[in-house]
């Protein structure tokens, strides 16, 4: 924890005179540094052969001020060639994800190409005309459009105030998927929002200073709403977003009460899951570090040099391997739900995850639990089953669940048990 240097009486002095500046940002401190090791390995020894991993690891590494040149190198050079790779058919949240990886603390002698945000200013622009032609929804989602508007405020890109007070108002549909609050999109957007609201208040941006009010009202509200996901264990939302949440919270600490947030608690449970190997996916692994080095995404920064003298351990290991198949056999019962539900008993090794369940049972019946499937930063993801695609435009999707429960894992990587109930649903994302 930071502010412990100062004399105490200076500390009660600067407590006393400007109370507002309560800093709430806890960060890791050097004797459990060890706690980050499977983080850094993961991210580090892994192939990032899919879509944004490489932009969200060097992201993720520049903020934390990770010490290793021919590492960075490295990563900058796959994050260029995806970028070269997709170009044009990056999504926008792809696009501003890879903007901020490049551009933050770029060394002056590496090149950025200030195109990117004029596509990217198209590309949050075609997001917007999409939600009115397709009844509010955008051609992605809220989590993209919030960074879409972060890497535009950033780095100096063209965008509208009065088009951010129209579609972020926290009452907006896409901070929810089937009723549920996104606590990630929350998360986003309010590191989305308090960027614009600096900007406006110390007159970057041309705008009213009225419209900052909105803005801040909206800040307000989804701060509330991340707080509201807050579990006992300290966990906001589910491990997946805690570390979005945190930054949330770090950059908002004036809209909410100290004893709101316990921000230790929440570290500490989060570091207990690091050995049980909830982060063993390198996107998971980049999106947790910045928050537990007390690093948000506001703090990338496109005019300074990358700092170093952050964060300096090595690495030997690599990350922890995925689950082993033991050689002894377990049953499921797995359905598929549509307007029927196709119900059917599968066995497989035990350790096998949900994807394997579903191959099972498509070798079955290849009509009724056929499926498709896309490579993804997180996995694979389902795109299809029994030729019944997910649509962005009806907001539909394939949900995966448990006993009835939604999975916070995807396909790849939840792993099933003896008697469990997997099922596999199409879903309606109107709330
Ligand atoms: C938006 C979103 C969705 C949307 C995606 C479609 C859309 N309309 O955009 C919907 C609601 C459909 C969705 C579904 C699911 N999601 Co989701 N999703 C997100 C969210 C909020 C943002 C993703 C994004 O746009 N990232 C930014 C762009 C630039 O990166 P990207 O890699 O190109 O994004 C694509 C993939 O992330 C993919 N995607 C989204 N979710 C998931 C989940 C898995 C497992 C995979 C493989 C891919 C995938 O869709 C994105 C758009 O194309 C993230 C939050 C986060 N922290 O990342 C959660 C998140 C990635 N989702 C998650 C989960 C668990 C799921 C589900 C498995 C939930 C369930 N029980 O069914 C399903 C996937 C099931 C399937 N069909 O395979 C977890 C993954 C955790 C993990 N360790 O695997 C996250 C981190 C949320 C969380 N905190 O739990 N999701
Ligand atoms: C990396 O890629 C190679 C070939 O594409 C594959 O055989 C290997 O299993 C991958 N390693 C990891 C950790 O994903
Ligand atoms: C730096 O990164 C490289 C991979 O590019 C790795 O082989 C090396 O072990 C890393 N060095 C340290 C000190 O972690
Ligand atoms: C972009 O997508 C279109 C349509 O899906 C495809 O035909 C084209 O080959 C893609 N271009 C690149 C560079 O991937
Ligand atoms: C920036 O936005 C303003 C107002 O929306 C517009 O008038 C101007 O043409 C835009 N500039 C560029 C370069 O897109
Ligand atoms: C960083 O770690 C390396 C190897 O452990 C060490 O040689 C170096 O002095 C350290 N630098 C700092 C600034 O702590
Ligand atoms: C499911 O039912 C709805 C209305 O009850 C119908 O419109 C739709 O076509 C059905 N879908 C399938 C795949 O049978
Ligand atoms: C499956 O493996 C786990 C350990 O990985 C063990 O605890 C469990 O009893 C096994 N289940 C069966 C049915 O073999
Ligand atoms: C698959 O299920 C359908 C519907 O129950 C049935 O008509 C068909 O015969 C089954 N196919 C196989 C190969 O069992």
């Amino acid at each position: 924890m930071r502010q412990s240097h100062q004399l105490p009486l200076v500390g009660l002095l600067l407590f006393f005179l400007i109370p507002s500046q309560r800093c709430e940002i806890c960060e890791v401190s050097k004797e459990k540094y060890f706690y980050l090791n499977p983080l850094l390995s993961t991210m580090i020894y892994s192939n990032y052969t899919y879509g944004t991993q490489a932009a969200n690891v060097l992201l993720s590494l520049r903020l934390v001020g990770m010490r290793n040149q021919s590492l960075e190198q490295q990563m900058i050079q796959r994050v260029k060639d995806n970028l070269e790779r997709k170009g044009p058919n990056l999504s926008s949240g792809q696009l501003a994800l890879t903007i901020l990886a490049l551009g933050a603390c770029r060394n002056p002698d590496e090149s950025f190409d200030s195109h990117l945000a004029d596509l990217l200013e198209k590309k949050f622009q075609a997001e917007i005309e999409n939600m009115e032609a397709h009844n509010g929804n955008p051609l992605t989602n809220y989590y993209q459009l919030s960074l879409d508007v972060l890497a535009l405020c950033l780095f100096n890109g063209n965008y509208s105030i009065t088009e951010i007070v129209e579609y972020f108002t926290p009452e907006n549909k896409n901070y929810y998927f089937g009723g549920q609050f996104s606590v990630d999109t929350g998360g986003m957007a309010v590191l989305a929002l308090t960027c614009v609201r600096r900007s406006i208040i110390n007159g970057q941006i041309k705008a009213d200073k009225e419209n900052s009010k909105p803005i801040d009202n909206y800040i307000e509200t989804l701060v509330k709403k991340i707080l509201f996901e807050k579990k006992e264990n300290g966990l906001i939302g589910n491990i997946y977003s805690t570390g979005e949440a945190m930054q949330a919270l770090f950059v908002s600490s004036n809209y909410y009460n100290e004893n709101e947030w316990n921000c230790p608690q929440t570290q500490d449970t989060v570091l207990k899951e690091i050995p049980r190997g909830a982060f063993s996916m390198p996107t998971a692994a980049a999106q947790i570090l910045p928050a537990l080095m007390g690093k948000t995404y506001l703090d990338v920064n496109k005019d300074a040099p990358c700092v170093y003298d952050n964060f300096n351990i090595s690495i030997h290991e690599p990350g922890p391997a995925p689950p082993t198949k033991l050689p002894s056999v377990i049953t499921v019962h797995y359905s598929v739900q549509i307007n029927e539900t196709y119900s059917t008993d599968v066995t497989v090794l035990n350790g096998s995850v949900f994807l394997d369940v579903m191959e099972e049972a498509q070798k079955q019946n290849e009509t009724i639990f056929g499926f498709t499937m896309e490579e993804s930063s997180w996995g694979p993801y389902i795109t299809s089953v029994q030729g019944l695609r997910a649509n962005n435009n009806d907001r539909t999707y394939w949900e995966l669940l448990s006993g009835g429960n939604p999975l916070s894992q995807g396909a790849g990587s939840y792993v099933v048990h003896d008697g469990e109930n997997l099922e596999e649903e199409s879903f309606c994302k109107i709330p």
